[in-house]
């Protein structure tokens, strides 16, 4: 099954995030064993602030641990590798810098075009978490303040428009605050695209509460590296109760 089908099927999904520069071997390959046997749905790789070149090795000892599919998310384009699955070609659409716009993009167009790897169009938009995060630095943009819902819809809506094919609403890795439940719940709403959702997720609470605004995937990365097995807690928080029998929480 590709990505695009699991991103687009009508189901609820938990990405963990592996960050290669945060996680030692031993646990990577524990972690990768919890999120299989938890439940997830497939493996993030990246960061924004990737120092480790071993890209490669990571992704060998994640599958020699699970057989879930492993995604790229890049923080640049030094982050490819042709042992992954998929990869998030990420436009950094909230922000206003060309260079991750459209300027990585064509370093590594023909290199990607080349590849076996599916490519996943996404519109990446930061969200403000109340604090300056990693992702908001290293890319020199502004997020959307977090009341600005409209601007948070007019961004995914132009994304849709122009293709984009999944849109990532990031509040930071980390994030105190996550993406806010009235901006999931209005990008949902107004466009056609699967809605990924990440940053500061870590309770099955609040990951659900985030699914049942419109997310359609959501994803786990500093919980899962302080405690891998808190990904068994969130999934079966997420599972024990039926989605339409679960009111709403902030
Ligand atoms: C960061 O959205 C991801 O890019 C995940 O965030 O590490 O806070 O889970 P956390």
């Amino acid at each position: 099954m590709s990505i695009k089908d699991i991103l687009f099927n009508s189901e609820k999904k938990v990405a963990w995030l592996c960050d290669p520069d945060k996680i030692a071997e031993q646990k990577l390959i524990y972690t990768a064993r919890v999120a299989q046997n938890a439940g997830a749905d497939m493996v993030l790789i990246g960061g924004s602030h990737l120092q480790f070149n071993g890209l490669d090795h990571c992704i060998e000892l994640i599958r020699s641990a699970c057989s879930l599919p492993i995604v790229l998310f890049p923080g640049n384009c030094m982050q490819i590798s042709p042992l992954a699955d998929a990869i998030l070609f990420l436009s950094l659409i909230s922000g206003r810098n060309p260079d991750l716009l459209i300027g990585q993009h064509v370093n590594v167009a023909y290199q990607l075009q080349q590849s076996k790897l599916e490519i996943i169009p996404t519109g990446y938009m930061l969200i403000d978490s109340g604090m300056p995060t990693s992702v908001s630095y290293i890319s020199n943009t502004m997020p959307i303040p977090r009341d600005k819902t409209d601007i948070a819809v007019s961004t995914a809506i132009a994304s849709e428009l122009l293709g984009m094919q999944a849109v990532y609403l990031e509040a930071g890795s980390g994030a105190a605050l996550t993406v806010p439940l009235q901006c999931v719940k209005a990008v949902k709403e107004h466009t056609h695209l699967p809605i990924i959702v990440g940053g500061g997720i870590n309770n099955g609470k609040i990951a659900k509460s985030i699914l049942l605004n419109g997310a359609d995937m959501i994803v786990i990365g500093n919980a899962a590296e302080e405690n891998p097995d808190c990904l068994f807690d969130i999934l079966s928080y997420i599972k024990k109760t039926p989605f339409n029998a679960e009111e709403n929480q902030q």
